[in-house]
């Protein structure tokens, strides 16, 4: 947070129950620091008994799991559901339970000037977490990574090892975010008793598990805890202003030095807080935006103190790229240029592993992204993993972050115990992606019912917590309402909007869309004069699907319908259309309903990322899009060749 408004809002967060302690570093080597990645199988056993609980009761964190009863061989990460043949548990609702047992390296557990930390990544929904059979930690929320600090415990006793136990509910209620609710069955003439399911208003399957990368990091006892950094530009000058934090100890200094990309020093500074200035900077651009789109310099942080045991030094390097980000009433702009968004909305989904996180599946994604001429994707409609967001940096594809707020459409989301849950995820989400330069614009919700009337005052008091929080970016949510019942509207910076024409009305009927699609553009922004980006629109095919004349479902209905939406788009972008993003990158699992054929198949890739027609038309586009509106487009596309394994 920036140190004047931390100074005014602190306290008035820490009075509201809000405002979270400590940073949330992603766990890197350094000479200070080590990581053991705890990823592979661990012993797994869903608790099937009628109130989920016998595992609380028999304390099945006490001893190791196979004791308790049988266990079964569980991959992290990955979803549960979908590794085995069991449809219970692929369906499965309630508390589930993972151990592993793991040897720590004898200085961790020896060396009391090393603090050992154990961090998940993510675990779907709520999670408690226990060590040797202590409880350690508890989060709600399951895109977002939380941590435990284990020191004491591994460094008690003689054991060289520690077994770590974490027990997992999936059940989502009104006030979870994503929201759900359980329905009990209680007609025993029709429902087994005690019959229950998960009713969502999302669609996408709420796959459940250690689904991102569990693993136990060292610090010194005094260590630095939190970088936060912010950058501006004057003339060629880049500005970097940092604020770090530490822990540990009262007395420490702290020197920071940033690297540009050969290692040479480009400037420097010392304590906890400063601007570095760096003359002739090269900026971060987005991919096809620039000859050298990307450049991300290195701030290395460094950390000395005197402790009672003797001198103790950290380091951290963190990745920094150098731009601005600004939105007037008709432009998005980075570095001072219209940036126009021409990319896809994704899920963080695939066959077998469902939610987990996957090396290739991620590479392969990046590759099709830079192949179709993407220039950015939003996190639809959860936080994406750390490392995701990483490479978004590292190959200047441009994110709108966006927070579980999915399906909010009962009147008990709205409540007080609702918004505070969602202030406390949106902290969180900042507080993990604050210094990513992909990241551009922060999304607080996706299609909730807005027009309620609570909707008002909980979207005005989450964009401008937001924007507390983080000034440096603009806010949004992504809104299907109509432009004059939407209460949140008012309150956010860039009007982000779905629409479906011709697939959820007027089916079949292609011709209607331009007509449609130029009268609701003009109708929002005559309303709010503020730019427009198309968050979704897209139709359903399944791939090898063919009509011509197209009928809904083949290839040729989901192509003809986007070039429909082109049309119009071409128009109003000329004026205040900043962006437009595909529903959806690749076909994904939703619930079973008459509705979707083995998921959603509004996939421009099929779920094993074989591109349908539609990805052809996008990339011709897509490139198109870049070659007109980029900056300096002739040498960025050269160097887009020059680096790329295809050919464009
Ligand atoms: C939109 C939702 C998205 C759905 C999509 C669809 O934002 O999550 O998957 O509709 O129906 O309204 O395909």
């Amino acid at each position: 947070m920036h140190a004047g408004l931390w100074a005014a809002l602190g306290p008035l967060l820490w009075a509201c129950g809000l405002a979270l302690q400590g940073g949330m570093l992603y766990p890197q080597e350094s000479p200070s620091r080590e990581r053991k990645e705890l990823d592979g199988l661990w012993s797994f056993r869903a608790d099937f008994s009628e109130d989920r609980r016998q595992g609380f009761e028999l304390q099945w964190y006490r001893t190791p799991l196979r004791e308790s009863g049988p266990t079964l061989d569980m991959p992290v990460p990955s979803s549960f559901n979908d590794v085995g043949q069991d449809r219970q548990l692929r369906s499965f609702v309630g508390w589930v339970w993972y151990e592993r047992e793991v040897t720590l390296p004898q200085r961790w557990t020896q060396d009391l000037g090393t603090r050992v930390v154990l961090r998940i990544g993510s675990a779907h929904y709520h999670a408690i977490v226990w060590v040797n059979g202590v409880h350690v930690a508890e989060h709600e929320g399951g895109h977002l990574p939380f941590e435990a600090d284990i020191s004491k415990l591994v460094q008690s006793g003689p054991l060289s090892s520690c077994r770590i136990t974490i027990a997992i509910n999936n059940t989502l209620t009104p006030h979870t975010l994503p929201p759900g609710t359980i329905l009990h069955k209680t007609d025993i003439s029709k429902y087994p008793k005690g019959y229950f399911v998960q009713n969502t208003n999302f669609d996408f399957f709420n796959y459940a598990g250690l689904h991102r990368p569990v693993l136990l990091y060292t610090t010194p006892t005094t260590y630095i805890d939190d970088i936060t950094v912010t950058t501006g530009v004057d003339q060629d000058t880049g500005l970097v202003d940092y604020q770090v934090s530490a822990q540990g100890s009262e007395y420490f200094q702290l020197e920071v030095r940033l690297l540009d990309q050969e290692g040479k020093v480009v400037a420097q500074g010392t304590g906890g807080r400063g601007q570095l200035q760096v003359p002739n900077a090269h900026l971060w651009w987005p991919y096809l935006m620039h000859e050298h789109p990307a450049y991300l310099y290195s701030l290395e942080v460094r950390l000395t103190a005197q402790t009672a045991a003797g001198a103790v030094s950290d380091f951290y390097a963190l990745p920094v790229g150098i731009r601005t980000v600004a939105v007037t009433e008709h432009r998005f702009l980075i570095n001072g240029k219209p940036f126009y968004f021409h990319g896809v909305n994704k899920h963080e989904d695939a066959d077998i592993r469902g939610r987990g996180f996957d090396w290739p599946l991620l590479v392969k994604d990046f590759n099709l992204l830079r192949w179709l001429g993407a220039n950015a994707f939003r996190t639809s409609h959860y936080p994406y993993a750390e490392e995701v967001m990483q490479l978004c940096d590292r190959y200047g594809i441009v994110v709108i972050d966006e927070s579980p707020g999915v399906g909010i459409v009962l009147a008990q989301s709205y409540s007080n115990e609702s918004l505070q849950h969602h202030l406390q995820v949106m902290e969180e989400l900042v507080r993990r992606d604050k210094n990513h330069p992909a990241v551009v614009m922060w999304s607080v919700a996706n299609e909730p019912a807005s027009f309620l009337k609570p909707a008002g005052y909980y979207f005005k008091t989450l964009i401008a917590h937001t924007k507390a929080l983080d000034p440096s970016r603009p806010v949004t949510f992504v809104t299907n309402s109509n432009y004059e019942a939407d209460l949140g509207a008012p309150y956010v910076d860039v009007i982000c909007v779905n629409s479906y024409y011709s697939w959820y009305h007027d089916y079949g009927h292609l011709e209607v869309i331009q007509l449609h699609l130029a009268t609701e553009f003009e109708n929002w922004y005559r309303t709010y004069q503020k730019p427009i980006i198309q968050s979704e629109y897209g139709a359903g095919s399944i791939a090898g699907f063919h009509q011509d004349p197209p009928l809904m479902f083949s290839e040729e209905y989901q192509k003809g319908l986007l070039e429909q939406y082109h049309l119009v788009l071409d128009q109003k972008r000329k004026d205040y259309v900043v962006g437009e993003l595909i529903w959806n990158f690749a076909d994904f699992m939703t619930d079973q309903s008459p509705q979707r054929v083995l998921g959603n198949k509004k996939g421009i890739f099929t779920r094993q990322r074989q591109p349908k027609a539609a990805a052809f038309l996008l990339r011709e586009r897509y490139w198109k899009l870049a070659n007109e509106t980029m900056y300096h487009l002739s040498a960025a596309k050269s160097q887009c060749l020059e680096n790329s394994p295809f050919s464009f």
